[in-house]
Order: structure tokens, then sequence, then C-alpha cells
């Protein structure tokens, strides 16, 4: 017999990721619900409570203590801290049998039905002298001198023993079981808690060496930096740089990835490493260090922070490859073999071998890149194809720089399975990039938001959506002119509280090396290629519109309080988002070349909208206003002028689930 079995059962403490094996993760100054299901056998009270420790506290350091409270329906145990410190929390819960309250209770129940509580009270004497023993300080002599009283010292009356007895103010003095065996406590969960920049912005990703108005002429950190001031005027939060660093000689590309180069090509900025430098070195054509860090600071006076692109590869003329060797998978006869992530082929770069013997000093070097750029200003990194890199390199690299830098925030590049791209994310991960790129039919959009939302992947997955990347140009993009970009734009600015664009797009650059190829001609990752970024046709006026609403709108500014809405038509897609009271009615026509009409079926008894009088709800991407009427209102989407509806619907005339 095992005297040691729990006396009250801890289950189901939520939120967690698998069980706890994972943390959970949390924006600074946000609540953070917590609740399980406790209860024990028979008919005792249960006392519990919350158990958080936040990141500024050492191991040893003691726990604070939030009590639960218990809901009858739906018999589960709840309690709210906020999470006011940047970095990893713990939490975890206790409870053990409440002796004393159960015995008040009890007593309680007597005196009600007039019974002789003599008996009884020399017994709460006996638990209060109990519990005195483990106590301390005022607390110790409250609860002797109480017991004192219940025992009936100094011919105390019955009545005034009693009142003594069922005080409320006893209970809070035993906020401990009265014998240490009773006491349950919960696996210990955890918790990162970032800025809002890690859950919430929009990013722009471009080539500083194209910001040029000559293709012969490298762009410089000088030149990337006049374009901020427009990416602020645009609203983007997140400058994103591909590498930065020197680019190799050998097996350099070509355009339009040819693997072969032509003097004056200038080669893919992710083979990176040269003569003049590796991982923490700067391409001189497009300056120095310390025009790096200029631009950065430019940057964040325009309200903006650039994020580095972190690709732990090497071009074969990488300093690692000469001074470390052995950090790299040698064949047999000597050479090494490029790197891959089928079916794609970078005969430019080498992998690094991460569990060679000399791991160790591989890994704290990958490291030492991360925290050289973040001393340059630099908090935001897209970590480049994470999952051909041991999952454990990454459990423990960003464990290890943000225990330093809390502020840090990593974004995986990983198109792969489902179950990978969640274990990076799960591994610490701040931000993922997901499929969103190819899901473009109403049925594909809305089961990638169910996937998102569902279950615990809320709890540690903050997708990205990025409407186009270098590697991506969609097909849906290729063939559907304008519309077709306003329309991606749309959905990926409301859809997700943080979405991207890669430079072009808002030019609606829409060519294609070849057709059934994603990847674009004249593809910048081989070659500089000069824009007019006020060239007609452009969809600033969009991005500009979209960005300000998102930072207008707390319901754009969350994930999860979204819910997609069934409308007839396949081509037009439907869904709400709300915050705080603010309702808003999502109606996108997925179709970029024809009208689409449907009836729309608002939500109304759900809403706290009248279902007999008229309403006004207001578009806020053109300003129009409608007077629309109980369920069912028509909607027709001209994309030629069109392309969705963003309405904000009237206040609840009662409140929201
Ligand atoms: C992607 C990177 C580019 C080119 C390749 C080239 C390679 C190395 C890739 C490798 C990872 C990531 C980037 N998905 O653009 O590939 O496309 O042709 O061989 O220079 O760089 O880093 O987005």
């Amino acid at each position: 017999m095992d005297s040691s079995l729990p006396r009250v059962v801890i289950e189901d403490v939520r939120p967690a990721v698998d069980a706890g094996r994972y943390p959970i993760k949390r924006v600074l100054g946000t609540a953070v619900h917590v609740s399980a299901a406790i209860f024990k056998d028979g008919h005792d009270l249960i006392a519990a409570r919350l158990l958080v420790k936040s990141p500024d506290k050492s191991a040893a350091a003691s726990w604070d203590a939030i009590p639960l409270q218990y809901r009858f329906d739906p018999d589960r145990w709840y309690a709210t801290f906020t999470a006011q410190t940047l970095g990893r929390w713990q939490y975890t819960i206790e409870a053990w049998p409440d002796a004393y309250g159960s015995w008040q209770s009890d007593l309680r129940k007597r005196v009600a039905a007039g019974q002789d509580v003599a008996t009884e009270l020399i017994e709460g004497a006996a638990l209060l002298e109990r519990a005195a023993r483990r106590a301390r300080g005022a607390a110790k002599r409250q609860l002797v001198a109480a017991a004192a009283v219940l025992g009936g010292a100094s011919d105390t009356p019955i009545q005034e023993r009693i009142e003594r007895a069922l005080d409320a103010s006893l209970l809070p003095l035993i906020d401990f079981p009265l014998e240490e065996a009773a006491r349950t406590r919960a696996e210990v969960f955890e918790l990162i808690v970032d800025r809002e920049a890690a859950a919430f912005s929009a990013w722009y990703e471009m080539f500083p060496r194209s910001q040029t108005d000559d293709p012969a002429r490298h762009g410089t950190f000088a030149d990337a930096s006049e374009r901020l001031p427009d990416l602020a005027e645009l609203g983007f939060d997140v400058v994103y740089l591909p590498p930065i660093h020197p680019i190799g000689r050998t097996h350099r590309k070509g355009p339009n990835n040819s693997r072969s180069s032509r003097p004056g090509d200038v080669g893919s900025p992710w083979a990176i490493g040269a003569d003049e430098g590796g991982h923490t070195a700067v391409h001189p054509d497009l300056g120095s260090v310390t025009d790096f860090e200029a631009f950065v600071k430019r940057a964040n006076e325009l309200g903006m922070e650039v994020a580095l692109d972190f690709a732990l590869q090497c071009s074969p003329d990488h300093p690692w490859v000469a001074e470390h060797p052995e950090w790299f998978f040698r064949r047999p006869d000597g050479s090494i073999h490029y790197a891959e992530n089928p079916p794609k082929k970078y005969e430019d770069i080498y992998p690094l071998n991460f569990w060679c013997e000399d791991r160790v000093s591989l890994w704290e070097a990958c490291r030492d890149v991360l925290l050289f750029w973040i001393d340059c200003g630099v908090k935001i990194f897209r970590v480049d194809n994470p999952h051909t890199k041991p999952f454990a390199f990454w459990e423990w690299c960003l464990a290890d720089v943000q225990a330093r830098h809390p502020d840090t925030v990593f974004l995986a590049e990983a198109f792969t399975r489902p179950n990978r791209m969640k274990a990076l994310a799960k591994l610490g991960f701040n931000q993922s990039y997901t499929y969103f790129t190819w899901k473009n039919s109403k049925w594909e959009l809305r089961e990638l938001m169910t996937d998102l939302l569902a279950g615990e992947m809320a709890e540690y997955y903050r997708p990205n959506f990025f409407a186009n990347t270098p590697d991506i140009l969609h097909e849906y993009l290729q063939s559907g002119g304008r519309s077709a970009f306003r329309i991606r734009l749309l959905l990926a600015a409301t859809l997700s509280p943080i979405y991207g664009i890669y430079s072009g797009f808002e030019l609606c650059e829409s060519t294609a090396v070849h057709e059934g190829s994603e990847e674009y001609q004249d593809s910048e990752k081989y070659q500089i290629r000069v824009r007019d970024w006020h060239a007609p046709g452009n969809i600033r006026d969009d991005i500009r519109l979209l960005n300000q609403l998102r930072r207008k709108h707390l319901a754009l500014r969350q994930l999860i309080n979204l819910e997609v809405l069934h409308v007839a038509n396949e081509n037009v897609f439907c869904f709400r988002k709300w915050a705080d009271g603010e309702e808003l009615l999502c109606i996108v026509n997925l179709d970029p070349h024809r009208p689409q009409e449907t009836m729309v079926s608002v939500p109304v008894e759900k809403l706290g909208l009248p279902a007999e009088t008229p309403y006004v709800v207001e578009d806020l991407l053109s300003g129009d206003r409608y007077t629309w009427q109980g369920r069912d209102n028509y909607v027709r989407l001209d994309p030629a002028a069109r392309v969705a509806h963003l309405l904000r619907l009237p206040a609840a005339t009662r409140a929201v689930a």
C-alpha cells in the first residue's frame, strides 16, 4: 500500500501544450487564464492554488500563489495571472484536502440543525492546533488563540466558540495541508511571454542590393535607408532583409538559378561567406557593419524594426570551411556535398554537420552569430529552413539567446510536413510561416484557419501569412492580375495579425520563370532588380489602408477571435472578427476575374443585433454605409472595383458570448 498516493487529483491543466512538455505563448501584459479539473474521493472540501514564477526569479525563489476558484459548471477550477515580464515563466497547481474548511462546513450544518456540537468543537480545536504547529509568526499565534477559544478555555460561552470556529478569516491562515503528504503538485508548465511585435506586425521583405536605380550599381545600406520613410508611411512594422553577408564565388549561381555565373553576377545572398568574412560580416558592396547599424537606427526612428535572415549554411568560400573543416560532412573522397531541401538543390552552399564531434563549439558559434547581430540592434530573426537543422539545436539556441535577450523574436521559415512545422513552434520559435501562400480557394482557407485556431495549436503557433516570398509566386497571382494581389493582400492582412509581403507584390509582379513554376522570372535572388515603386497599377493604397486598419482595430491584432461563416457562393469567403465589443465582418470575392454575389447570413441573435429593424453597417475599406436588415443580406463584389467588404457591424445590444 502506497500512502504517498495523491489524496487530491489534478488533471487536464490548461492551457498546456502536449501536457506541459512545451511552453505556451502569450504577449506581454495579457491575462493568462489557468484552469484544471481538481477533485478527490469522499466529501472533504479541496484547497487549491495556482503557483506562478516570473522569469526574473531564481530557481530557488518561492512561487507566487493565487487561489483557484471552483465553478460548479463545468466542474473546474480557475485562476488568472498577468504576464508582466518578458521571458520564460513557470506555473503549476497544487491542491490538498481542506481539513478545516470541511470541518467548518460540517459544523455549520449541525448548528443549523440545532445539534449539540460540544464534541465537534473539541475536534475543531485539535485541527487548529495541528495547523498552528505548521504555521509561523502571527498566523501561528492567531491559530493557537483560536484553538483555545474553540476548546472552551476560560469558560467561553458555546455561542462565542461556534462563531469563532466559523470565522472566515481563519481559513487563509491555513494555506497548507495539515500533513505534507496530503499535498498534490501538478507538473511544472512553461509560458513564453513575448512583446506584442511577436504576435502583431506587418512585414516587408526587401533586398538592399536592389535599392538602386541602375542594375549595374549595387544598392547600399544608405540607399536602403532612403526607402525606409516610404515603408513607414505604408504602415509596415518590420523590414526584413535576406542575408546581408559576403556571397561566395565558388559555384555561385547566375540569373534564373543557373548553375554557373558570369563575371559581374551577384549570386544568391543565401550563399553566405567569402574571403571578406562569414555570418558576422557585411557584404562590402552594401557597406560596413556601422552602415548597417545606421540603417537599423533609421528604421527604429521611423517606428520600424529590422529583421535579419539567419541561414545556417556556408558557401564553399566561407571562412568556417577552412577554419573548422570538422563542422562539415566529408564524403569518402574528402569532398563536401552541397545542401539540399528536396526537391530543391542548393549547389552553391554546404550544410553544417550539427552532430559532428565538435558540435558544442559549432552550436556556440551559431549562437554567437545571433548575439553579434543583437549587439548591432537586431531583435528579429527570420530563420532559414530551420527544419533541416536539429530540433535539439533550436531548443537550446533559442532558449539560450532569449534568456539573455527576452525581446528577441524568431520566425521559422519551414515549409515541410505539418508535424515538423509544429515542432519548431513548440520548441520556441515565436512565429512561423504557413501554407497560406498555397491556400487560395474557400475550402482551403477554411481548413487552414480551422487548423490554426483549433485546440492547442493556437497556444504555441503564431502564423505569419506571407502573401508571396522570393521563392513562392503562386499560380493564382500569376494568372489573376491586379485583383488577385488585392485579394491575397486583404486575406493575409485580416486573417492573421502577422503578415508580410515581399518586394514587388505591391507592383503586382506576376511573371514566373516558366509555366508551372513558382519562381519569379529574373528572380532577385540571383540578380539586382530595379523598380519604380510608384509604377501605375500598384496597390499601395490598399496596403496603407489595411495597415492603418490593423493598428486601429484590436480585432485585427488578435488571431483566435475569428469565425468562418457559411455563404452559399463557393467564390466568396466570409469571416467575422471581434474584440472589445467591436464586431467586424469580412466578405471577400476570391474570384479575381468575375463579379460574385451571394447572401450573407449575419448571426444576428449571437451578435445581439435587431432581427426585425434595419441596422447600418460601415465598410472600413471604402467608407460606404449600407442599411441591412435581419440575418440574410445581399452582397455583390466586382473585383474590377472592389474585392471585399470589411464591415463594421453596429455595437451589440447585448453582451456577446
Ligand atoms: C531560399 C534559399 C536560395 C536560392 C537557391 C540557392 C540558395 C543558396 C534556401 C537556401 C532556403 C530558403 C530561402 N527557403 O531562397 O535558396 O533559391 O537557388 O541555392 O544560395 O539560396 O538558403 O528562402
